[in-house]
């Protein structure tokens, strides 16, 4: 089954689906077993994996680390097409749409076309949106791009149109890795309304009740990532 499809299938059964994310960088080494057990023993629908960038070349190391160490589907989200792995048959295959840097919108999907190819991965077409959370995020700093302001909900509204035009399956509202605030729901629930492909969120959530919300506003899917790996995520 494509992992979209996995996607919809919780989706109908729970009304939304909760994906853990592990940065496989070093700074998580000594925290990743116990990540991984507050993702096993909670309820997680899936991992995604990746990271803004990599300090060394153990990824594929760590990745077969975390295989070993979950029944649940790993999806990749990687930062850059040097994130795509044999060992991970899905993946988010990011648009940066949010801002106007030609790397993130057709440099890397270039760059790791062939490889994909190879390898034979499922990839999900994904208008990856970033939003402004009220913190600087290392997204928006590596890719050279600004967040969205969420107040224009207009604007966001437009992005998230284009997104799906372009023929997109999922948006990605993601207000980067820890941010002070999670996407405001009445923006997500004005843009749920208006477009028609599912929408995952990231970036600030700290807690299942958080995440109950969001579903309840339009998200089909949201990201745990910064709360898991500090512990601070309430479940
Ligand atoms: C970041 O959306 C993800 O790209 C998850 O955000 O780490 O803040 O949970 P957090």
């Amino acid at each position: 089954m494509s992992i979209l499809n996995f996607l919809n299938e919780v989706k109908e059964r729970n009304s939304f689906s909760l994906l853990a994310l592990i940065d496989p960088d070093k700074k998580n080494d000594s925290r990743l077993r116990d990540i991984l057990h507050r993702i096993n023993s909670s309820n997680f629908n899936a991992i995604l994996v990746g990271g803004s960038y990599i300090e060394d070349d153990l990824f594929e190391k760590r990745i077969k680390y975390i295989k070993s160490n979950t029944e649940l589907p790993l999806i990749s989200f990687p930062g850059s097409s040097n994130q795509i792995s044999h060992q991970i048959n899905s993946m988010l295959y990011l648009n940066l749409i949010s801002g106007r840097n030609p790397k993130y919108l057709i440099d890397e999907q270039v760059k790791g076309a062939k490889k994909i190819k190879k390898l034979n991965i499922d990839t999900i077409p994904t208008a990856y949106i970033l939003l402004d959370g009220g913190s600087s995020t290392s997204v928006s700093n590596i890719s050279n791009t600004n967040p969205l302001n969420m107040n224009d909900k207009e604007n966001v509204l437009s992005h998230a149109l284009a997104g799906q035009f372009m023929g997109n399956k999922l948006i990605y509202f993601d207000c980067g890795s820890g941010s002070k605030f999670s996407i405001k729901s009445d923006l997500l629930s004005y843009i749920s309304k208006e477009v028609k492909i599912p929408i995952i969120v990231g970036g600030g959530v700290k807690s299942y009740n958080e995440a109950i919300i969001l579903s309840r506003s339009g998200a089909s899917c949201v990201v745990i990532g910064n709360s898991l790996e500090s512990g601070e995520y309430n479940f």
